[in-house]
């Protein structure tokens, strides 16, 4: 049993409505559930294999869901990489692992799957990529059409080849994600399409089992979880999961919320910086880590209160930072993301080198897509493979000299 409360005035409205603002101050809605009639019992989760629809009590979806067997992605300690930074327990949590490599399918199964249940027949998003590529697999899969916007010449290619072989329409507007999402929102409010951006209340339902995921791997609520930070829905979310299951009584505190922005698309940490009531939006946010090239975050007020609330914090962190991060999750811990994921490691090892993150403490880092998404940004890091002839003395011969 649920409603739709906005999280400004607490208006709340029937969960079978198409809405995804409130009518009465515009601000966005998110999933109340009535938690007194959640009986589940945590034994029973414990039974159940890992993943997103291990915890459907605490999801919106009534129907058979739409499933590509998302979550279940592994917590891996980084023994390496937590040594360099002098950090003994700190994961990540590899959201590259989902069907379509990033934590978006956590979203989309139980977002296509809730189109569904509400009866609506195409559904759309605006995307920096990953949420076009899981928006595409979850659409073929339902069997309905979708349609996304991208912004042109700013997507990884994995990414646009992943909705094109699904079978979206595929539209590039010549403006960036905060425009493409404008104009999204428009077009499902006057033609009817089903929104599946993050301002879509039940999407990030299926996201915050992230949270859940990470407390049941670990065996403890990790002291912080650290998420790269666009539109700031993933970490709204896990922050509103956490903060059920301390309601229900299955966790006795919530770890701090930590947001990494890349520096050049940064209004998340300027807010917390100055202490902003809301995020100045940047107009034109540009980063190599194209997934979150967002200069307008649409789910800034939720993500703003879930750190403050907390007590934890946001830090930026360069390109080159990210890529350096890249490379040694890849070459140190065998762990291949995309560049956003690589943000929130990078930015765990400034704030612990700053003194803000204490040594003791246990840190989840989420990393959000996989390696394969941006193959550009990869190869133009790394050396061309060695050509040889096709014998063995040339190839003993390049193996000697490197
Ligand atoms: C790899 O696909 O916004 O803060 O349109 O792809 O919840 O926006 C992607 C975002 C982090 C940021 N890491 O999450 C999109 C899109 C990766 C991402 C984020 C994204 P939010």
């Amino acid at each position: 049993m649920y409603r739709l409360t906005c999280v400004n005035c607490g208006e709340s409205y029937r969960p079978d409505e198409i809405i995804y603002t409130c009518r009465s101050c515009g601000h966005l809605l998110a999933v109340e559930y009535d938690l007194d009639s959640i009986t589940v019992q945590r034994e029973v989760w414990n039974h159940r294999p890992l993943s997103v629809w291990r915890y459907r009590e605490l999801l919106p979806v009534t129907i058979p869901p739409v499933t590509l067997h998302e979550g279940g992605t592994p917590l891996y300690h980084l023994e390496r990489i937590g040594k360099e930074i002098g950090l003994p327990h700190l994961y990540a949590k590899h959201e590259g692992m989902n069907p379509t490599g990033s934590f978006k399918d956590r979203g989309m199964t139980v977002g296509v799957s809730m189109a569904l249940q509400l009866g609506k027949t195409t559904v759309a998003c605006a995307s920096t990529g990953n949420t076009s590529a899981s928006l595409a697999a979850y659409a073929a899969k339902a069997g309905i059409p979708a349609v996304v916007l991208l912004p042109a010449g700013k997507v990884a290619l994995g990414k646009v080849a992943q909705a094109l072989m699904h079978g979206a329409k595929v539209i590039s507007i010549r403006g960036n994600f905060d425009r493409a999402l404008e104009m999204t929102q428009e077009l499902c409010l006057s033609h009817g399409l089903y929104l599946l951006n993050s301002i879509n209340p039940f999407r990030l339902e299926g996201q915050k089992t992230i949270g859940f995921e990470a407390v049941d791997q670990l065996g403890e609520v990790p002291d912080r979880l650290v998420l790269p930070v666009g539109n700031a829905g993933n970490i709204s979310a896990v922050h509103k999961g956490l903060s059920e299951l301390l309601a229900l009584g299955f966790i006795d505190r919530l770890p701090m919320m930590t947001g990494i922005q890349a520096a050049g698309s940064s209004p998340v940490v300027r807010a917390i910086r100055q202490g902003l009531p809301e995020v100045v939006p940047e107009r034109s946010p540009e980063t190599i880590a194209t997934a979150i090239r967002i200069g307008a975050p649409v789910n800034a007020e939720k993500a703003l209160a879930a750190i403050r609330k907390t007590g934890g914090t946001a830090e930026m962190v360069t390109d080159e930072e990210i890529l350096a991060m890249q490379r040694d999750l890849a070459r140190k811990e065998g762990i291949g993301v995309e560049p956003a994921s690589a943000a929130s490691v990078a930015g765990v090892r400034k704030l612990t080198e700053a003194g803000v993150i204490d040594r003791t403490e246990r840190v989840v880092c989420v990393v959000t897509g996989h390696l394969l998404k941006d193959p550009e940004t990869v190869i133009r890091q790394c050396e061309a493979p060695t050509e040889i002839d096709a014998d063995l003395r040339s190839l003993l011969s390049v193996l000697q000299s490197s």
